[in-house]
């Protein structure tokens, strides 16, 4: 990003209260309950813990595949959901010795997961997602060491509003701010990234020098993020009945983010209405998210209740962003979510907890127009035409404590 794009991009917070009825009335189908609508977005972090995944209980379900219609939004034709739904990925990834006919069957199958989902709560855990366990335990053991490290180190690169990457401090950020909610800031710290392409205008990437081995491997798994990412975007798309590559083009400069969150052990339980991370949406596309097995993730249902994200060994939690329900006019959900102490634990300390999410956002320059399948006569579409960047910029702006 150019130093007079931020600059611009920075006058717009000013313009970002004028904005709220906008998103206000994005939200309003998908979410009755939600008094107003910002989110949070492009930068990111993560901290995790280093114990052996394990088996969790696993009391979610598999979403079932029901036919969809792509201009169909109306809120009455969505099930209630009452637990994030689980989708398994396998099957859908082109593979030796697997005939392209049952991965075209599969993925016809999954995309209907996929779209029931996003249409119900736009909240779902991936299994099978062809990510190695390998790179996901050693980059988030390395994030582990960097939040170990002394403040200073930490604040070497920080984030700041000319670099909207880096290091944010206790209290950088306060995920509820501009949802009429308590602006108090979250207890916790973050790293973020940006991406290393050049055609993706951002500025470069700043790496920690500690702890050794950090770039390497954070710059493998956001790598291996951009190709999960995209080929989520693929059943996205047909999920809508669009072809398979039609987020292509859309995506080849993205500016996506990877951002580890550490929320550090607390010595005392949290106080009444206290929580680890704000209620709040995600700007962008999709976030695929990696949590621990602390839990405490929290999604709002349409009826206004909070259903846990219970972690399950070797998944990722995947969300929809603000960007990606304006696009769809409002058939597909972005949703209300927080990090709270795991009920079962209320009266504990909270314990160390890490999460590594990586914040997917579409080319910079991308106009977000309703998509062709999400129109009709009936439903023609609700919102004018803004680029990708304008969108994001408004939302990052509103939840920072700086
Ligand atoms: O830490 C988590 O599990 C969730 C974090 C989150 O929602 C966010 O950073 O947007």
């Amino acid at each position: 990003m150019s130093r007079s794009l931020l600059r611009s991009n920075a006058a717009l917070r000013g313009t970002i209260a004028a904005l709220r009825p906008m998103q206000m009335a994005s939200s309003l189908t998908a979410q009755t309950l939600m008094p107003s609508r910002s989110t949070n977005h492009a930068r990111m972090m993560t901290r995790m813990h280093t114990l052996p995944r394990v088996a969790f209980s696993s009391s979610t379900t598999a979403a079932s595949a029901t036919p969809s219609t792509p201009a169909s939004s109306s809120s009455s034709s969505v099930p209630l959901v009452q637990s994030i739904p689980v989708i398994n990925l396998s099957g859908t990834f082109p593979a030796p010795g697997v005939s392209s006919e049952s991965v075209a069957a599969r993925r016809s199958e999954v995309a209907k997961q996929i779209d029931e989902a996003c249409r119900s709560i736009g909240f779902f855990t991936i299994e099978g997602h062809g990510i190695s366990e390998e790179l996901i335990q050693r980059t988030w053991t390395i994030t582990e060491k960097y939040f170990d490290l002394e403040a200073e180190e930490k604040n070497k690169i920080q984030m700041t509003k000319d670099y909207p990457y880096g290091y944010s401090g206790f209290g950088g950020e306060s995920l509820s701010k501009g949802y009429g909610q308590s602006s108090r800031p979250d207890p916790k710290e973050s790293f973020a990234i940006g991406p290393s392409n050049p055609a993706a205008g951002m500025p470069p990437v700043q790496w920690p020098r500690n702890p050794k081995e950090f770039q390497k491997n954070w710059q493998e798994y956001y790598a291996s993020m951009e190709r999960l990412a995209a080929h989520l975007l693929s059943l996205c798309a047909q999920g809508l009945n669009l072809p398979p590559n039609w987020f292509d083009a859309k995506i080849d400069r993205h500016r996506s983010a990877l951002r580890a969150l550490n929320y550090p052990k607390l010595d005392k339980p949290l106080e009444a209405g206290q929580v680890r991370a704000g209620a709040h949406t995600d700007y962008g596309s999709v976030t695929i998210l990696l949590q621990d097995r602390v839990g405490g993730l929290q999604v709002r249902n349409r009826a206004g209740e909070w259903v846990d994200a219970i972690p399950r060994p070797h998944s990722f939690v995947i969300n929809l962003g603000d960007l990606m329900a304006r696009w769809s006019n409002d058939r597909w959900v972005s949703t209300l979510h927080r990090v709270v102490q795991p009920p079962h634990a209320a009266k504990l300390p909270p314990a160390r907890r890490q999460s590594m999410a990586f914040f997917h956002n579409v080319n910079h320059d991308q106009i977000i127009e309703c998509i062709p399948t999400c129109q009709s006569a009936e439903q023609p579409p609700k919102y004018p035409p803004i680029t990708a960047w304008d969108l994001l910029i408004q939302k990052h702006a509103a939840s920072t404590t700086y």
